[in-house]
């Protein structure tokens, strides 16, 4: 990339580590219908809508149920999250959020949340980083979840920047080919061999500074 304009952040394990009560949320509800999940099946759940999750869950366990029920499951999934997440505060946005964004911004480069999640506008207000970004775009406003890359285009048009001046950061195996696919530079969080698909993996962003993404 030459000519750097943009930070696309995903958010449920890029700014904060809330993919482990996605996960126990999920499970819990497995449990309750009679099956379980582990944290293999868990990495396709991660970056995708909720609808798709309930299907890939209920698929799992070979369930079939109607279109209420699937509704009122998933319900019910959201109630044990937010319940997870109630006394999430600024102590648990993740290492080296808050000084990069704020190194970005000094540097005048834009940055936008581009995440599946419906609840994204209430973590980011519990975690006190809404004013961090000139752009949120969440599963509210998209029509079709990554891996698809409707939500990185629409941050980046939001932004008026092309998709090639822009970086996004994502922990999700479709996350990094939704960025991919939208024609962006993509920063793998996480576990390389998961990532393959990333220009670059770290750990986490406390790895990454202004400079780092300058000469990229
Ligand atoms: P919600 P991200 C995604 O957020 C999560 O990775 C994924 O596990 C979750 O199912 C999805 O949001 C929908 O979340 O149920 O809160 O609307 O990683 O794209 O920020
Ligand atoms: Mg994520």
């Amino acid at each position: 990339m030459n000519n750097l304009q943009a930070c696309i952040f995903d958010m449920d394990g890029v700014l904060v580590s809330t993919e482990k009560y996605h996960f126990l949320a999920w499970k819990e509800l497995a449990e309750s219908l009679g099956f379980t999940i582990d944290e293999v099946f868990n990495e396709q759940l991660k970056g995708v809508s909720r609808a798709v999750c309930i299907d890939l869950i209920l698929q799992h366990g070979g369930i079939d149920v109607s279109a209420d029920e699937k509704q009122h499951l998933s319900d019910k999934k959201n109630t044990k999250y937010l319940k997870y997440i109630s006394t999430i505060s600024r102590n648990d946005v993740l290492p080296g959020v808050v000084s990069l964004l704020e190194e970005l911004r000094k540097h005048g480069i834009k940055t936008a949340v581009g995440s599946a999640s419906k609840n994204a506008p209430f973590l980011l207000e519990k975690l006190e980083l809404t004013t961090f970004f000139d752009v949120l775009v969440d599963g509210t406003q998209i029509s079709q979840p990554k891996p698809h890359p409707e939500v990185f285009l629409k941050g980046a048009e939001k932004m008026a920047v092309q998709p090639q001046n822009c970086i996004v950061f994502e922990d999700a195996q479709s996350g990094v080919q939704a960025a991919k696919s939208a024609g962006m530079y993509c920063v793998g969080i996480g576990n390389p061999a998961i990532l393959s698909e990333a220009d670059m993996c770290v750990n986490g962003v406390y790895e990454i500074s202004y400079l780092d993404l300058a000469i990229l």
